[in-house]
This record gives C-alpha cells, structure tokens and sequence, in this order.
C-alpha cells in the first residue's frame, strides 16, 4: 500500500471521529433529571451509542445509607472474596513492556478491609473488583440492599445483566483505558468515580500496542515479580494514560476529544458498548455496575471494520519508522 493510500485511510478516520462530534456527541456528559423510560433509552441513547447520567438515582437504595466499613465487616468480615493486588494500582495494565494483570489474592472480607484503613501497614493496592458477577457470587447478601436489575434496561434491552459486579478499593487503585461488549449502568453508592470517556468513532486518535501477557506475584522480599504467561500469549491493548499522554510519543491522541465526568453517591452512568474509557476513585469507593450484553449487530461490524483500518494505518506507519530507523544508523 502507498503512502497516498495509507494518508487517504487515516483521512477517513479522521472525519468519522469529527463527524460523530458534529453529528450526536456532547462536550460533556448529558445529564436526565429521571431515568428514562425503555423506549427513550433504547432509541436515544443505545441506538445512537449515547452516554448519560441520571443524578441521584439510586439515591432511594438501602445501600446508600447502609454500605460502610463497619457494615461490611459485621456482615460480611468473615466471607472470602477475590481481590485484586499490584504493586502500583494498576490491574491489567502495561509494565516494563508486558500487559500485566493483578495478583488475584482469596482474603476475608474484614482482611481486605483492613488494608484500606489509614494505619495498614498491607505491602501493594488492593482492589475488590472481581468482574465475574461477584455481587450475585460473592456477595449474595448485599442483593436486598439494591435492585438485581435495572427494570427500564432490563425492559429496553429484553435481556437480565450478564454481570452485576461490586467494586471498593483504594484511591491509588486505577482501571486503564480499555473498552468493553457491555452496555453499563454504573452506580456510586459512596465516594467518587472520575472516569475519563472516549466514543468508539475516536479509535483513530487511540494508540494501540500488542504486549506479552504476565500476572504480579509478591515474592518472599515482598517485591511484586511480573511473571510472564506465555500460554496467554500477546494482548491488545492502549498505550496511552489519557490523564498524563505522551503525546511525543502520541501525537495522535492530542486530537482525540476525552469526555470527563464524575460520578458522586447516588448517580448513574449509561457507558455504552465499546467507549474507551479509564477510571479512578476517591478512597474506598463503592460502586456497583450492571452488565448487559451488547448486540453484536451492525454497529459492532462497523466498530471492527474502523479498527481494521486502524490497525492497517499503524502497521504502516511501524513499517516505515522501522525503515527509517535503519536508514539511520
Ligand atoms: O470502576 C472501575 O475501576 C472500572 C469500571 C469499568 O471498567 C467498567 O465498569 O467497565
């Protein structure tokens, strides 16, 4: 493929990211004054690939009033539960060139909680954010305090969540960029969540690399060793920290339109179906989000056709650093 060729494709990519802006995207994230009913949320807000916020909306769940250190730790100390250990507060990031996933620790409940109080002496970042439905699994108890569902998604979608997962962690515990099949209803139930959002048609502006996967394991010294795992071989995944890029490195992405928002106890973010997006956290933040599969319809066939064009323009482009690289030397 030419030079001309490759320019023409990333033109195309360009102008589809500027044309979505122009066309349905906001500067920032709408907000509704109620949840909206199963029709509005499906032909304004789903089809359309839309996010919004609802305020307060689960501001009348016993959890917000219920769910605290003291209330997990008399219910629940005594349950095990999956939690998340880095080195860094980085689960399923890149390090030292390798995507690396946390250390997946089986603790009790009142254990983990206790390397969130202000006197832990705990080595690493702990983070309970099992995305396996850990709610429903681990945490069954807690389901009185919240709806198992959300009825006007449940209703839009003709489908029950494929995951309600709970997540409470430390405030250095970050999720990098990434994007996920799922159409999320997001709940604060205490503190604060800081996501950083990109809309799939800005998959130009988003660097991409591919890195051998490994997970962190303490040692005896209480270092965290990234230990390679060659059966999972490479992983895709983003280069980039939208809150601090490299943009020497990325140029790119300083054209990319990042949407911010945060989210305090009570609110509800819609993060539609493949959005990049990256998340951090005040200390302790409960959250709870709702899984639903998306539809693997035409909008994600033309989701995966944009990436393909990408991933042509990148090899291109790596091609031709690689040539001049050895030109040079
Ligand atoms: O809360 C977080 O740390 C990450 C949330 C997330 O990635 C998701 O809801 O898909």
């Amino acid at each position: 493929m030419s030079d001309s060729e490759v320019r023409d494709l990333n033109a195309c990519l360009h102008t589809l990211a500027i044309e979505a802006r122009e066309l349905y995207l906001h500067d920032t994230v709408p907000v509704l004054d109620a949840p909206p009913s199963p029709l509005q949320f499906y032909r304004d807000y789903v089809s359309s690939n839309a996010p919004f916020i609802i305020r307060n909306a689960v501001g009348h769940w016993p959890a917000i009033t219920k769910w605290n250190n003291k209330f997990l730790k008399e219910t629940l100390g005594d349950k095990q539960v999956s939690v998340a250990v880095t080195p860094n507060g980085y689960a399923d990031a890149i390090n030292d060139g390798y995507f690396v996933m946390p250390e997946e620790r089986q603790m009790k409940m009142g254990d983990f909680l206790d390397t969130l109080s202000e006197d832990s002496s705990s080595n690493g970042v702990f983070y309970l954010q099992k995305q396996n439905s850990n709610l429903t699994t681990e945490l069954s108890c807690l389901m009185p305090d919240v709806d198992d569902h959300i009825s006007w998604a449940t209703e839009a979608l003709g489908k029950l969540p494929d995951a309600v997962n709970f997540w409470l962690g430390d405030k250095r515990a970050i999720t990098s960029m990434h994007k996920d099949h799922y159409e999320n209803l997001y709940c604060v139930i205490s503190g604060e969540k800081h996501f950083t959002l990109l809309p799939p048609t800005e998959t130009y502006f988003v660097p991409y690399g591919d890195f051998p996967a490994a997970v962190y394991k303490e040692n005896s010294k209480g270092e965290f060793d990234i230990v390679p795992q060659p059966d999972i071989g490479t992983v895709p995944w983003i280069t980039v920290d939208p809150l601090s890029p490299n943009l020497k490195k990325y140029p790119e992405f300083g054209q990319a339109r990042a949407i911010n928002c945060t989210l305090k106890a009570g609110d509800m973010l819609y993060l539609p179906s493949l959005w990049f997006h990256h998340v951090h956290q005040s200390h302790g933040c409960i959250a709870l989000n709702y899984w639903y599969d998306m539809e693997f319809d035409i909008k994600y066939n033309y989701f995966k056709f944009t990436e393909s064009i990408g991933d042509i323009c990148r090899y291109h482009k790596k091609a031709k650093e690689k040539i001049k690289k050895k030109e040079s030397s």
